[in-house]
């Protein structure tokens, strides 16, 4: 009876990362301290979004980033809050994000990692109050320690990854990261302030009946990826769109599903970005079973030649995203 009364809060963090750090024979502890950064940042980003309409950080911050999408003020937030926290935090010499142009040398040659991160994705959901997203890969650096970053540090290609996550600013806010050994998945507690251990071991089903895609944009697809929309039809499958990547690969994580964003006329290459949106999630979904590919390539294979360049991206559920191929097979 006692012990129901006092029912345990769980694992947080900062325990969970010490425990998996013990299983890594080498470990010095950097990868956990800039794991420790990003949570960081990630709880002071989540306080600026739940107060963003009292405080008057909603709305358009008045400039472009270098994709030509209108920043808001929540963008430009959050990526200062994140660079600042993994400047601050020592581990990380470089730093490539959707809302700076070019390679951002932190000033901490030391550093033995880098970091691609989108700092808030899906901003266009904010001042409706739709959940949003943090994205972020990581990668040990290959250029000399003590030498200041370079691009082919950055420009690494997918699988050299040695960790990714993402936080979610949604009914909860929840962080999921994968440092190669499963997916786990916590649970920030605010009047804490500490993320909780709330799912571990994650895997994704190996197959569902929900897709999501943006169909407006179903006229300039290509023909293959109409006719696979229409299977989806055809099977009663379950259409489920947020316009926020994190919220939707989150919940098809949970309930599998597979997400679409097809290349079109107007975007030959996609719209999603591979070094910090599409190689962090397809890590992540590899690690938990699934699968994400750009049509004909293995997401985690495709070599790098820009920061910002674009790719299609179809990713979750291994059986569902084998079909898409099949269906791309002619293509
Ligand atoms: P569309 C947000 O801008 C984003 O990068 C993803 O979060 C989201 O899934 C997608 O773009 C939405 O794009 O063209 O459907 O509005």
């Amino acid at each position: 009876m006692q012990e129901n009364l006092a029912a345990p809060v769980g694992t947080a963090l900062d325990r969970f990362i010490h425990q998996k750090q013990e299983q890594f024979p080498f470990a010095t502890g950097e990868l956990s301290q800039l794991l420790r950064d990003i949570a960081l940042a990630g709880k002071i980003v989540n306080r600026e979004i739940n107060r963003a309409g009292l405080i008057n950080i909603t709305g358009a911050y008045g400039a472009q980033n270098i994709q030509g999408e209108e920043q808001q003020k929540l963008d430009v937030i959050a990526n200062v809050r994140f660079i600042r926290a993994l400047r601050n935090g020592g581990e990380v010499c470089g730093i490539i994000s959707e809302e700076e142009d070019e390679l951002i040398d932190t000033g901490k040659p030391e550093g033995k990692y880098v970091v691609a991160i989108d700092p808030l994705d899906g901003s266009s959901n904010i001042d409706v109050n739709v959940s949003i997203g943090t994205i972020f890969s990581v990668y040990r650096r290959v250029s000399e320690q003590g030498t200041p970053v370079e691009a082919r540090d950055v420009l690494q290609i997918g699988h050299k990854q040695v960790a990714a996550g993402y936080l979610l600013y949604g009914s909860s806010t929840m962080l999921v990261y994968t440092t190669g050994y499963g997916v786990h998945g916590f649970t920030y507690e605010p009047s804490l302030g500490e993320f909780f251990l709330s799912n571990p071991n994650m895997q994704i089903p190996a197959t569902s009946n929900i897709y999501s895609c943006n169909e407006g944009n179903a006229r300039d697809f290509p023909a293959e990826i109409t006719a696979y929309l229409d299977f989806c039809k055809d099977q009663k499958y379950s259409a489920r769109y947020i316009g926020s990547l994190v919220a939707d690969f989150h919940r098809n994580l949970l309930k599998g599903g597979i997400y679409l964003y097809p290349s079109t006329k107007k975007a030959p290459n996609g719209k999603l970005r591979l070094m910090y949106e599409c190689n962090a999630l397809a890590y992540i979904v590899e690690q938990a079973g699934g699968k994400a590919t750009d049509g004909k390539r293995r997401i985690l294979d495709i070599p790098p030649t820009e920061l910002h360049q674009r790719c299609p991206l179809y990713i979750g559920s291994t059986e569902m995203v084998e079909r898409v191929e099949g269906f791309l097979k002619n293509a």
